[in-house]
């Protein structure tokens, strides 16, 4: 059985709710283990061993582990396509991952700075700019994300919720712990209480036991 290392919140959340959406659609079940990040449980050994950059999520299948969520997203859809995560068209599918690429390579590492802004300046006074810059920086991102659900029909890669959802949704609750109001990405919000609605996106964050709000004013 497929086995996801997880951190409660974090961008592992991506595979998680693609492997719900995969449960409803194929009757495929899965196993998951919490890997708390803030009690450093991802540089353990064991975790190492899976992952060696400590680093959350994995896959496991057949007792192999897979890094990096665009791999894990390409895989999941190759080995169930029935659950339509993503296109068939060739140059849809192309589209899709360059969506999904971007977000993983530019607006995460973005809020990378946000969250431990110590692994990317040593003095105080830096390290507060590092994290100003990066919430302007990530807001900008955010803002983009809103204009692309302007497109979205109804979902960003089309006719079925997929992964780039997922990863809009972890977005907005990280922004949240950035100060950016969620009310003030009116229809970007929108959005997320919808992807939220879906039974599959219900059950990953009620298993992570996270929800939207992150917001404090
Ligand atoms: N590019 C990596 C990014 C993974 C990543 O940054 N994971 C974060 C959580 S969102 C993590 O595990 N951080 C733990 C740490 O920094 O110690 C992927 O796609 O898997």
């Amino acid at each position: 059985m497929m086995k996801l290392y997880y951190g409660p919140g974090a961008c592992s959340f991506v595979p998680h709710a693609a492997l719900e959406v995969i449960k409803a659609a194929t009757g495929t079940d899965f196993e998951t283990q919490t890997v708390k990040l803030h009690k450093g449980e991802q540089r353990t050994p064991e975790y190492l061993a899976l992952n060696p950059l400590g680093l959350v999520p994995v896959l496991v299948e057949d007792g192999k582990p897979l890094n990096q969520i665009l791999a894990i997203c390409d895989y999941l859809d190759r080995r169930y396509p029935q659950a339509g995560l993503l296109p068939a068209d060739p140059w849809q599918r192309a589209q899709a991952l360059s969506m999904l690429a971007w977000m993983n390579n530019s607006v995460h590492p973005t809020f990378t700075h946000v969250f431990r802004p110590t692994n990317f300046a040593s003095g105080e006074a830096a390290q507060e700019d590092v994290k100003a810059l990066a919430v302007t920086r990530f807001r900008e991102h955010l803002e983009r994300i809103q204009a692309m659900i302007g497109h979205a029909s109804p979902w960003l890669l089309g006719d079925k919720p997929s992964f780039a959802d997922f990863y809009a949704l972890v977005f907005l609750r990280w922004g949240g712990f950035a100060a950016i109001d969620p009310a003030s990405l009116p229809a970007y919000k929108a959005f997320v209480d919808r992807v939220a609605a879906l039974p599959a996106v219900a059950s990953a964050m009620a298993r992570e036991g996270i929800n939207l709000d992150t917001y404090k004013a």
